[in-house]
Order: C-alpha cells, then sequence, then structure tokens
C-alpha cells in the first residue's frame, strides 16, 4: 500500500490582537519558531512500525494543502491536535472525495472519536503503537473497523525507533523524542498523553540514547526536545535517562514538574548532561487559584510557597526556566497579571509562557465548564489554541481576561523585560559559580 502520513502541524491563535502582538515581540516569536518546527514524533513513530513493503511518505501539513491533485495512495493518515482538527477533517474529507481511505489518530480523535469518524473512515483512539499493524492488516484485507482502541497500555520498552529518515532535517530547529507518557499529577485542564494512557510509564534509558543515536544519523548536532509531561518523575529512572542523554553529548529540553528543584544532585547531572532549558507549569502566583487544580493531591497548592526559591535552584545550574502561567483560573481575578508580572520580576526566569485556560476536550476541566454553562461555544475547536479565551472566567469579564493576556505579553516579552530576564538568569548562574568557586577554595 502507498501510505501518506500527514501532521497537522504549526501553532495558531485566532485572537487578532495576541496574534498580530505576540508575532512581533522577541519573547513569542523564539519561542513560536521553535515549537512551530517540530515535526510529528507519533507519524514517525507509526512509520516504524510499517512494514518495509509499504510505501511510506512523510508530510507536514502546509506542504499538502495547497496541491491539487492530492498525492496518490492508498491509505491517508493524519495525526492532529484540537485546534486544527477543523482544518484535518477539511483535508481528510479531500482525500475522501478522491476515493482514499483515511483514518485520523492523536489526542483530539481521542477525545471525540465519533465527531471524527465523520470525515474519515476509520479513528483510532489511545496510543497508536498497539494497533496499528493489526489496522494495516485489516485495511488490506478490506475488514478495517471504525473504531481502533488499545486494550492496555503500550509498553515504552517496546517502542520502536522513529522513522526520522523521512525527515528533511532543514526544515527543522528540534527533534524529539519520547521517554515518558502519563503523568501521576490529574491537573483538571490537562489534555496531553494523560488522555492516552492511565499510568506512568517511562522508556529505558538505553533506548532513548539509540533513538538519540539515529536522529544523529539524520542531523549531526540535533537539539533535542524530550516530548515529555513530566520527565523526571521516577527519580531512579530520571539518573539512568540523564546519564544515557548524556552519553549522546547534545543540547536538550524538557518539561517536567517543580519538585526537580527538590533535587540539587539531578539538576547538576542534568547540567552537565547538556540540558539546556527546562519548562514547568507553576499556574499561578496565588495560592487561592491552585487549590483544586490538581485533583488528585491538591499537590501544586501544596508546593507555591516554594515557587520563588525553585526558580532560582533550578537555573543557578545554568539550566534556563520557562515558567508557565495559566490565566484565568477559577480562583484568580485581574489581579493575577500584575501578581505574574510580579513574581517574573522578583524571580528572573529566563522564558515565561502566559497562556489561558483552555478547556479541551475529553478533559475534567471540559466537563465541569460545560456542566456549569460556562462554555461560551461548544466545540469551538478552533479556539483551543491556549490564547483564546472560549469559557466565562468566574472572577472577571471575558474582555478582561483577553486584554489582560495582551497587555501581560506586552510587557512581559517586551525588550526590556526579556533582557531584564536574561541578565538575572546570567547573575544567577554566575553567583552559584563564584559560591562553588569559593567553597572549592575554602575546602
Ligand atoms: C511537540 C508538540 C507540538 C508540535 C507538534 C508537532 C506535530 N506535528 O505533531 C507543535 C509545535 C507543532 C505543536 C503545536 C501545537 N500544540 Co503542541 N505539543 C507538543 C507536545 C510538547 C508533545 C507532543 C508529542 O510529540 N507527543 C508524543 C507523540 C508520540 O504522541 P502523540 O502525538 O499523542 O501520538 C500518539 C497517539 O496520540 C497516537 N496518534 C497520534 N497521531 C496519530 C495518527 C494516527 C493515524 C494513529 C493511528 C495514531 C496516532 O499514536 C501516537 C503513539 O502512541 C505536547 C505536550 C506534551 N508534553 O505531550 C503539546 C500539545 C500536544 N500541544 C498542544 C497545543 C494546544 C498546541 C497548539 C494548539 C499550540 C498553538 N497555539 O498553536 C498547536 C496545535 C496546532 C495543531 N496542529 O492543532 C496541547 C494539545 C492539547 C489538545 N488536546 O489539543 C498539548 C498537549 C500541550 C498542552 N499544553 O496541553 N505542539
Amino acid at each position: 500500500m502507498r501510505i501518506a502520513l500527514i501532521a497537522m502541524s504549526g501553532v495558531r491563535a485566532h485572537n487578532p490582537e495576541l496574534t498580530a502582538l505576540g508575532l512581533s515581540l522577541p519573547g513569542f516569536v523564539e519561542r513560536g519558531k521553535t515549537i512551530a518546527s517540530l515535526p510529528s514524533l507519533g507519524l514517525l513513530t507509526l512509520a516504524a512500525l510499517t512494514d518495509d513493503r509499504h510505501d511510506v511518505e512523510y508530510y507536514e501539513v502546509d506542504d499538502i494543502a495547497g496541491m491539487e491533485p492530492l498525492p496518490e495512495c492508498d491509505l491517508a493518515a493524519f495525526s492532529t491536535y484540537t485546534a486544527q482538527s477543523k482544518e484535518c477533517y477539511a483535508l481528510a474529507d479531500r482525500f475522501r472525495a478522491a476515493g482514499v481511505q483515511t483514518v485520523i489518530g492523536g489526542l483530539h480523535a481521542t477525545a471525540v472519536p465519533e465527531e471524527a469518524l465523520g470525515h474519515c473512515d476509520i479513528v483510532v483512539a489511545g496510543e497508536g503503537e498497539p494497533v496499528w499493524r493489526r489496522l494495516l492488516a485489516d485495511v488490506e484485507a478490506g475488514t478495517a473497523r471504525p473504531v481502533y482502541r488499545a486494550e492496555e497500555p503500550f509498553d515504552l520498552a517496546d517502542a520502536p525507533i522513529p522513522r526520522y529518515d523521512l525527515l528533511d532535517p532543514a526544515r527543522y530547529n528540534r527533534l524529539t523524542v519520547q521517554t515518558q507518557r502519563g503523568c501521576p499529577w490529574r491537573c483538571e485542564f490537562c489534555a496531553s498523553s494523560i488522555l492516552l494512557t492511565p499510568r506512568y510509564e517511562t522508556k529505558p534509558a538505553r533506548k532513548v540514547a539509540t533513538e538519540i543515536e539515529a536522529m544523529k544519523s539524520i542531523w549531526a548536532d540535533p537539539f533535542v526536545e524530550l516530548s515529555d509531561d513530566n520527565s523526571f518523575v521516577n527519580r531512579h529512572h530520571a539518573r539512568e535517562l540523564v546519564a544515557a542523554i548524556g552519553s549522546q553529548g547534545v543540547r536538550w529540553f524538557t518539561e517536567t514538574d517543580v519538585s526537580i528543584a527538590d533535587d540539587p544532585g539531578l539538576l547538576s547531572m542534568m547540567s552537565e548532561a547538556g540540558c539546556r532549558e527546562i519548562l514547568v507549569g507553576f499556574e499561578s502566583p496565588n495560592a487561592a487559584a491552585l487549590d483544586g487544580v490538581e485533583t488528585k493531591r491538591n499537590w501544586k497548592h501544596g508546593r507555591v510557597d516554594r515557587y520563588r526559591a525553585a526558580v532560582e535552584m533550578i537555573q543557578s545550574h545554568g539550566i534556563a526556566l520557562n515558567a508557565c502561567f495559566i490565566l484565568g483560573l477559577d480562583g484568580d481575578g485581574p489581579g493575577v497579571f500584575d501578581a505574574v508580572a510580579a513574581f517574573v520580576e522578583e524571580t528572573d526566569p529566563f522564558d515565561v509562557q502566559i497562556t489561558v485556560l483552555t478547556p479541551f476536550p475529553g478533559t475534567p476541566l471540559y466537563a465541569r465548564l460545560l456542566a456549569e454553562g460556562r462554555i461560551l461555544e461548544p466545540a469551538a475547536w478552533e479556539l483551543c489554541t491556549l490564547f483564546d479565551v472560549n469559557y466565562r472566567p468566574l472572577n472577571m469579564s471575558v474582555e478582561a481576561l483577553e486584554n489582560g493576556l495582551v497587555e501581560l505579553g506586552r510587557h512581559l516579552y517586551s525588550r526590556a523585560s526579556t533582557d531584564r530576564r536574561r541578565s538575572g538568569f546570567k547573575r544567577q548562574v554566575a553567583a552559584a559559580a563564584g559560591g562553588a568557586a569559593t567553597g572549592a577554595a575554602a575546602s
């Protein structure tokens, strides 16, 4: 069979003011450029599980959307998130009209498989690896079912090496590798891999090293982004993982939770192993807003007192921090914009990310806000960009949240604020190095 793998990549924002403003501000542009050009690791993974007798082509949506006629194939397989799901549906409709079988997978199809089925022949809900080979065999035999869903969580020890060789490395400024799935914390808003797997799963460290090696066969000195939700929950695995990545001599970035600041030994290892930046979801600097955000143990609420010290602890190891805040949480009012600005000014994280609370389908947040009659436009998935407001905040108006996001963005991503944070980071690194040197001299 000829299989076209189609990645609905790119970044999206509908709010015209934020789009116009955001795209011209230094802090936003830098991160925006970086994240806008990442390939679909899900599709590269499925490609690796595809028998050699099939022909596989990998496309980014921008390559294909304007193509007339569409590339010839027997099966068009799409991977999409929520924000681009409608664009994905429109493209799948075109393939179907041309007589091509279509399959859609990914986080959005997992959350609303029935909706996706309106635009394709087959939907894969949940992890792709356990069902992909069966699905291809059924398509060949003409017996494919409308929905495939893995029965058991996938064991990442069985993960194939993603087909990085299908990519043109010149198009990307980072490549991704995944070292774990799931997260023990159940944040109400989380629309990430906890929707795919109920367990916290880790990939054996040596396997991660092998995958990075494969990446290096197409790009000698890649910047590696771990496509993880929370890399270092299992501290034993974390140490093996960091050592394995370190053995590859690459620079890398990942996402983890604030408890990393409790482990200076691991931070030192990470720094030596090439970790350049980590992203941590602080969500809000206010305790009241964090109360109940993590639904299992109220974990984030219990950590807020240590947020300020955490920034310095992380950055003093030479690891830049991207501190993430969600604007419009139920426990926050209009004071949150100044509170975030003050937190950032006091602590100087290298990067800051501000987004608005976003009710993604399949999350407890979406179900709650829908039940409370607070979703403005149900199923307006194109607004699930993290920058567009599609719910009624509890303690401020929609306009106050939209304007607050834009104003805070204008402030935080201004050249002055960006330079200030970058100098603050350098100061923290230098102070720690000075302290270490003094300590060494004294001992
Ligand atoms: C890398 C990444 C990106 C890359 C994606 C590159 C790409 N082409 O896929 C880029 C930078 C383009 C990106 C963009 C955006 N992203 Co993003 N991104 C991530 C990130 C960090 C990792 C995702 C990843 O690689 N996972 C690993 C792979 C292996 O998992 P997977 O894709 O889910 O695939 C598995 C299954 O889903 C399934 N599967 C997936 N596709 C298919 C297809 C078929 C045919 C089959 C059978 C199976 C299958 O099988 C795979 C293996 O099991 C996550 C956060 C995180 N930590 O996970 C956010 C995340 C996915 N992004 C998010 C968001 C909101 C966005 C943006 C809207 C941001 C914006 N404003 O523009 C855009 C989305 C635009 C769009 N396309 O709709 C949300 C999505 C939530 C949601 N449910 O939609 C997440 C979860 C982060 C968050 N804050 O919540 N992102």
